[in-house]
């Protein structure tokens, strides 16, 4: 370990947790790095941050020129255990000195297995758990939903309002929301049907009203004959970090059990830890027969699972799920390091103790600044909704000023929601109280400044 922390360019925990810009931004050498990204990367693919990261570790990313950035985003919920993590970092260095692939469905090995061990014991439910792995939360939804039409015989699926599964195209259907995900990338995907969500702060039903709401709609426009599988996110993410009001997934659950319909819950962005426990279907009191996971699983390797009921998972005949890569033994050993940092670092503790931070920072500002409609969340996944003041609309250029200072000052924070108008608060687990509080002083300096 003691070669990590000597090299400059090495990120992890050792590199100083501060906030530091030291030249104009994009500084030179993140600028000759963002010409040439122009000139050799596609269009489409554009990244929100001016800067080229080299390092990062704890709570900050460190630029090409040497600026330290506060990091409130996690790469999208990612590196939640911290960047470059020591032991994460050294579990896929041994792992890819030994043995870097040799494609599960070829010849097994035991990391592969040890996270699907993993995942059956940490996902909500005692019952006979079964796993599969792949490469990104897109693939493990596309998975879940191939799972339950076998299972079940049926093929209708039913996604939300504000949902995000994914970009590619069975995850695009189930995806809500059309710019920037969907726009000109039809047809999509058949027998993927929406219907309305809970988000408390702009329909003011409550859990059983909502619920009531959609299985309404389900009933009259599918059918549960013709459904195999509702899918959810339990918070929903980039429509905007919204926590669905009492009893509204309680009840979704229970109809779906009493209709033979799966239920399941996309926890790619609030698993591991995030929302200050392991899994956020826990903290509703459910139990989704199938769990999607990527993101925080490995400490930013890319890997994903889909774990569920044993009876369900084991429908599919031999050979039907798979891929090259799926499961590959350096990200399966980067999880298994992970986890145990979840695990044996309190992580969700923390997330708890950061998530106090950030909600009582927050409604501070909101004691003087009416434009902050609502803050919502659970342990580090919070949010703050903008609205006009007069109307209660959505505010979506407040929030996009609003992210583009701070990332001129030394923070990274993100953008999300359906309409746009919606900040969202990612730190990494590890991240510092002393960090997170420069961090929120900032937010709240450029707030006042719009
Ligand atoms: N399910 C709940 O949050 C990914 C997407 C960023 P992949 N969210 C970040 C973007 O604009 O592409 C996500 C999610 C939920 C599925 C996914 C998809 O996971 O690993 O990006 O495929």
């Amino acid at each position: 370990m003691t070669t990590l922390s000597t090299d400059p360019l090495l990120g992890g925990p050792t590199l100083p947790q501060e906030r530091r810009i030291v030249t104009e931004l994009p500084g030179p050498a993140s600028r000759a790095i963002l010409e040439r990204q122009r000139a050799a990367v596609a269009a489409g693919v554009s990244s929100a941050m001016p800067i080229a990261a080299v390092a990062a570790g704890g709570g900050v990313v460190v630029d090409a020129d040497g600026n330290s950035f506060i990091d409130l985003g996690s790469g999208i919920a990612v590196t939640s255990v911290g960047n470059a993590h020591p032991a994460v970092a050294e579990a896929v260095a041994a792992q890819a000195a030994r043995l870097t692939h040799t494609c599960f469905m070829i010849s097994p090995y035991e990391s592969y297995v040890q996270v699907a061990e993993a995942l059956n014991r940490l996902t909500p439910g005692d019952h006979d758990k079964r796993t599969a792995l792949f490469n990104s939360g897109a693939e493990a939804v596309e998975n879940a939903v191939k799972i339950a039409r076998t299972y079940t015989g049926k093929q209708a699926v039913v996604a939300f309002d504000n949902a995000y599964h994914g970009r590619t195209n069975l995850t695009m259907a189930l995806t809500a929301k059309n710019r920037p995900y969907k726009h000109g990338f039809g047809p999509f995907a058949p027998e993927v049907h929406r219907v309305p969500a809970s988000y408390p702060f702009r329909d003011g039903l409550s859990g059983p009203e909502a619920a009531r709401r959609a299985i309404e709609q389900i009933e009259i426009q599918i059918g549960a004959d013709n459904l195999a599988a509702v899918i959810i996110e339990p918070i929903q993410g980039e429509g905007g970090f919204i926590v669905p009001a009492d009893g509204f997934l309680e009840q979704v659950v229970a109809w779906c059990r009493a209709n033979d319909v799966v239920f399941i819950a996309d926890e790619v962005q609030t698993g591991f830890c995030r929302t200050g426990t392991m899994f956020v279907s826990e903290q509703f009191g459910i139990v989704p027969d199938l769990v999607t996971t990527a993101k925080g699983i490995a400490g930013g390797m890319p890997l994903a699972g889909v774990t569920g009921r044993a009876e369900i998972m084991d429908s599919v005949h031999a050979s039907g799920l798979g891929g090259t890569y799926g499961g590959n033994p350096v990200a399966c050993a980067a999880a298994l390091a992970a986890i145990d940092a979840y695990e044996t670092e309190d992580l969700g503790g923390r997330a708890n103790r950061l998530g106090e931070i950030l909600v009582e920072r927050l409604a501070a500002i909101r004691q003087t600044d009416p434009r902050i409609g609502d803050i919502r969340g659970r342990g580090a996944m919070i949010a703050a909704e903008f609205v006009d003041p007069a109307t209660g609309d959505p505010a979506p250029a407040i929030v996009k000023e609003l992210a583009a200072a701070c990332a001129r000052a030394g923070v990274i924070v993100l953008t999300c929601g359906t309409y746009g108008n919606v900040i969202r608060f990612l730190p990494p687990l590890v991240i510092g109280d002393e960090l997170l509080h420069d961090a929120l002083d900032v937010v709240a300096d450029e707030l006042q400044k719009i």
